[in-house]
């Protein structure tokens, strides 16, 4: 009989099989991380970093996302809501801040004491028509009444600074052809800054609507400002930057200095000339401590 021959080197063994294809993985994986860690050293790929939604600093397109924010979702029991416009400068639109009743108190209350916007002028020291500023305009003191007073803790409430940081209200009012050209609202000489220190944000309130122009606009704003949802309704001035159509009872905040304590540039804004209605509006100054009025 004959016997069957029998090879020498046979099937192989499972466990040198499993052993192999355990290197290669492990090779694979090792080689696959070096290659990561490299193309992130490198910068050319990085790890996504979406916390909850948050957006890059400069992306303009969380305005969009924030302009379609569902009832309930940021809005407090009064209807308001906080739209975050810009992180350079840091601007922020509080929607229906005041109720038409007190944007009506504040312009009734201005009325009788409104003055012609004027400046110093440096040789004569005497005041004179401001070309930068052409609007009309009155302060009210800090507390005068419960109906400043109402407002005045909002803001402080709002804004995280006490009610005593805070400069006295000031009513403007602008007519066709009237603005304000862009200019900063922190201090650049050494004489305003004494008594309360620098001016560190200001609350923009708009006490009516504007059919046309008006805008406050931020020139230098960091972001592709033409991305904003409005932009098609903005004035010829109002697209020379980031804008904000003034609507009654909405308050803009944004602050002159940065999280560093250092003035912000960016912060530079200016009022657009109206060109259709008539534009009232109100301005609460921050300082870093307390104003003396
Ligand atoms: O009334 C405005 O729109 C305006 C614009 C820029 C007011 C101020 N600045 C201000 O009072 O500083
Ligand atoms: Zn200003």
């Amino acid at each position: 009989m004959v016997k069957a021959r029998q090879s020498r080197i046979g099937p192989r063994k499972p466990s040198s099989r499993a052993a192999s294809s355990w290197t290669l993985t492990l090779t694979l994986l090792v080689t696959c991380s070096f290659l990561i860690l490299i193309l992130l050293a490198l910068r050319i790929f990085s790890i996504p970093n979406d916390h909850s939604g948050l957006s890059k600093p400069n992306d303009l397109n969380n305005i969009a996302r924030n302009t379609h924010i569902t009832e309930g979702d940021l809005h407090d029991g009064e209807g308001r809501w906080v739209e975050i416009v810009s992180w350079e400068p840091r601007a922020f639109l509080y929607h229906h801040f005041l109720t038409k009743e007190e944007c009506e108190y504040l312009i009734n209350t201005a009325k009788p004491n409104m003055h012609k916007s004027t400046v110093v002028d440096s040789e004569t020291g005497k005041s004179k028509d401001s070309r930068v500023r052409t609007s009309s305009g009155t302060f009210l003191a800090r507390g005068r009444d419960q109906v400043v007073r109402n407002i005045e803790k909002r803001i402080a409430d709002f804004t995280f600074i006490p009610v005593e940081n805070g400069e006295g209200l000031q009513v403007l009012h602008y007519e066709v052809g009237q603005k304000y050209e862009p200019h900063f609202d922190y201090f650049m000489d050494a004489f305003n800054t004494k008594n309360g220190g620098q001016r560190i944000a200001t609350m923009l309130m708009y006490l009516s609507d504007v059919e046309e122009g008006g805008e406050t606009v931020f020139p230098d704003a960091k972001g592709n400002f033409s991305s904003v949802p409005w932009w098609n309704e903005l004035s010829e001035c109002g697209k020379k930057g980031l804008s904000i159509k003034p609507k009654m009872g909405d308050a803009l905040l944004f602050w002159s200095v940065k999280p560093d304590a250092t003035l912000d540039p960016s912060s530079l804004h200016g009022g657009c000339p109206v060109i259709k209605g008539n534009k009232w509006s109100c301005t609460k100054w921050m300082r870093v401590n307390e104003y003396k009025i």
